[in-house]
């Protein structure tokens, strides 16, 4: 079963990054394609029904198949388990998945406008018209690259309260509210333009952790790359949560100023290196690229030194000098310069190999494990080991910017080979940990050693491979990455899908795969394959589905979605009242009409249009829209929505509701008249 290829040790940069650029798919296909045998087809199993071994035999199915599809098969009127969050990629939205069903139960916008959830076309309430908007050095931004979700924690532990998520390409982040599942909040980073490291949570959500990636001038200013090592820096962004509110206050938040490196993931510390954050870096060569003049490009120039840089953030170090007022201010922003963050002893750094991609902490808090991309390894470090070493000042030097950096020997718990190209590590509660094998197009299960449950095998030993199809980035254990994993599931996210569905075009859906991860050994099977077609998920978290109270209906009638109280001033009959060029109108909306029907106005003038969804039955969602006006929302049980705009147009506008909600919701509509302003 085992999809390695025996091929040990270093082979080489350059032949290593040809890898890393186009995958192995071309000489892995066949195999995997194979795999499983076809002897096995249509052979019937014991116990069953007839007709069922006769579609088993119709369809071909081995018994591997058929045990999948009753690990995954879900019945009409039966719910999942989990619930899994995953990002969107460049969709700018979250996927909400069901498992093991891995049904698409909704996406949830969040930084693109989205019409079925009403988001982006003339509402209060979408993105695009909260405070800061254009946002501090961005244009007004209709999408966003998002990456990572993280679900809040408490104690270390999903609560199923709220859900980050960060926008790689515009360091922004966002606060989704899972009682109603709708975004709260955008936050967007006034320091730096793009993150990576994002969004974590700290174990009882204090903070919404953001690293910048790629090194910038701080403060979204102009330096040229001849500059880049005196004047382009990372950022390590601590986003204060008020659970209370459900926001991030960036007045109490903070930053720190890191060295001109490309600062990758991170992970926050729980239980034992609670208080501390992990960041990997790469580009410690401080490469400027520039092939096309003659300069290594950047694939190249970054990957030449054998060692990158783990950062280790001491974070209540850092809350300390804040509160000492030891900051610098940028854009109004409390940011801790690199200088008084090595004084003080808020970061420390330890060689990491090579070309790191993810970092990781396990379960009970003492081990982190770092994968590097351009080596076959995974590399754990000790907490007690980094704390010591930072006690006796075991460094092994500085350095350029007089970072301290751990001696990596005093550091290093182990190293154990698991194979090529690997990326993210997850946990489970069998004492297994799983990496990503980007390269080998599987998923690796290796033992860990002295943590909160011991696999049999003993510790820090490969435990299997599971082939997976292709290209896979993340996994996502369930509650994989808190410090209580369930295991029994993992999905891993794979780029390419290659020969897995059927061909609708050159561009082709991400793979999602559901793996049964739930007996020890060597066998955690792929049992099935999600296609998704509107997104690339890079990272997803995966909860017990029954943490959530999530509500059915608003909580009152007039609710407003945005502040989450009953709104003192949402309608709850219809009226229209006239200042002027100021028309307010007032309208309720129930099966099936809108009150008032006609909207008569001027052309010019000013409106503002606030409607009330009165239901109180679940699932009796109306739309709303006035065509020609690019405005449009959606209406949930209670719910109550203002729109403010200018008749600009003269004519006659039919606005209707959208949701098939009654059957006489065609008739479910009124007339917007705007009478021109020349009669
Ligand atoms: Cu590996 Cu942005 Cu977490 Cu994509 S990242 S895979
Ligand atoms: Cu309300 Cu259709």
């Amino acid at each position: 079963m085992s999809q390695r290829n025996g091929w040990h040790g270093w082979v080489g940069m350059s032949s290593v990054l040809l890898c890393l650029a186009i995958g192995l798919i071309g000489c892995r296909r066949g195999e995997i394609a194979d795999e499983g045998g076809d002897a096995a087809r249509g052979t019937p199993v014991a116990g069953l029904p007839e007709d069922a071994n006769q579609i088993i035999q119709e369809r071909g199915l081995t018994p591997d198949d058929v045990a999948a599809a009753v690990a995954t098969y879900t019945p009409s009127g039966k719910m999942d388990e989990y619930i899994m969050f995953a990002s969107g990629g460049h969709s700018g939205q979250v996927l909400v998945i069901g498992l093991p069903s891995m049904r698409l139960l909704r996406s949830i916008a969040v930084f693109t406008p989205e019409p079925w959830q009403g988001a982006g076309f003339g509402v209060r309430e979408s993105p695009f018209h909260t405070e800061g908007d254009p946002p501090i050095g961005r244009k007004h931004l209709t999408w966003a690259d998002t990456h990572h979700p993280a679900l809040s924690e408490t104690n270390g532990d999903y609560d199923g309260q709220f859900l980050f998520i960060n926008d790689k390409a515009n360091a922004r982040l966002a606060v989704i509210d899972l009682r109603d599942f709708e975004t709260k909040q955008w936050v967007v980073n006034p320091v730096v333009n793009n993150n990576h490291g994002s969004t974590m949570v700290t174990p009882n959500t204090d903070y919404v952790v953001e690293g910048s990636q790629y090194a910038v001038p701080l403060g979204l200013k102009y330096a040229p790359l001849d500059k880049y090592q005196e004047q382009y820096r990372g950022l390590m962004t601590f986003w204060k949560f008020d659970r209370a509110k459900g926001r991030i206050d960036p007045a109490q938040s903070f930053a720190i100023e890191l060295p001109p490196y490309w600062q990758d993931l991170a992970d926050s510390g729980k239980i034992a290196s609670d208080g501390w954050v992990f960041q990997n870096s790469f580009n410690t060569e401080m490469a400027t690229g520039g092939i096309e003049s003659g300069n290594p490009p950047f694939e190249a120039g970054a990957s030449q030194r054998d060692m990158d840089y783990l950062h280790a953030i001491n974070y209540r170090a850092a809350e300390k000098v804040v509160a000492d007022g030891k900051c610098a201010e940028i854009n109004g922003f409390r940011v801790i310069p690199l200088a008084t963050a090595v004084s003080e002893g808020v970061l420390y750094f330890a060689a990491e190999p090579k070309s790191p991609h993810g970092v990781d902490v396990c379960p009970c808090g003492k081990h982190i494990v770092v994968s590097g991309k351009l080596d076959p390894h995974v590399t754990v470090y000790h907490i007690d080991k980094i704390k010591e070493a930072v006690a006796k000042k075991d460094f092994e030097g500085n350095d350029p910017f007089g970072v301290p950096i751990l001696r990596f020997d005093a550091v290093k718990e182990a190293q154990v080979e698991i194979g090529l190209g690997p990326l993210h590590t997850q946990f489970d509660a069998q004492g297994y940990a799983y990496t990503s094998l980007f390269l080998d197009n599987a998923v690796a299960r290796w033992s860990m050693g002295d943590c909160k449950y011991k696999a049999p095998e003993g510790a820090w030993k490969l435990v299997g491979t599971t082939p997976v199809h292709y290209n896979v980035g993340h996994i996502s254990a369930a509650e994989g990455d808190t410090v209580d994993p369930d295991g029994r599931f993992l999905v891993a996210l794979n780029k390419w899908s290659v020969d897995r569905f059927v061909n609708t075009g050159p561009l082709l859906p991400q793979n999602l795969q559901l793996l049964d991860t739930s007996r020890p050994g060597d066998r955690f099977p792929v049992i099935y394959d999600m296609p998704l077609g509107n997104a690339e998920p890079h990272y997803a978290q995966i909860m017990k589905a029954d943490k959530l109270k999530t509500w059915e209906v608003y909580p009152d009638v007039g609710w407003d979605p945005l502040s989450q109280v009953k709104s003192e001033t949402a309608p709850m009959k219809g009226a229209i009242r006239r200042n002027g060029d100021a028309v307010e109108v007032d309208m309720i909306a129930i099966r099936s009409h809108f009150e008032p029907e006609h909207v008569q106005v001027r052309q010019g003038q000013k409106v503002k249009w606030t409607i009330t969804n009165m239901e109180r039955t679940i699932d009796a969602t109306h739309g709303f829209c006035i065509p020609s006006y690019n405005i449009e929302a959606s209406l949930e049980p209670g719910e109550t929505v203002t729109i403010e705009f200018v008749a600009e147009k003269e004519g006659v506008f039919p606005f209707y509701c959208l949701e098939f909600c009654s059957a006489l919701h065609l008739e479910m509509v009124g007339y917007l008249l705007v009478e021109p302003a020349s009669n």
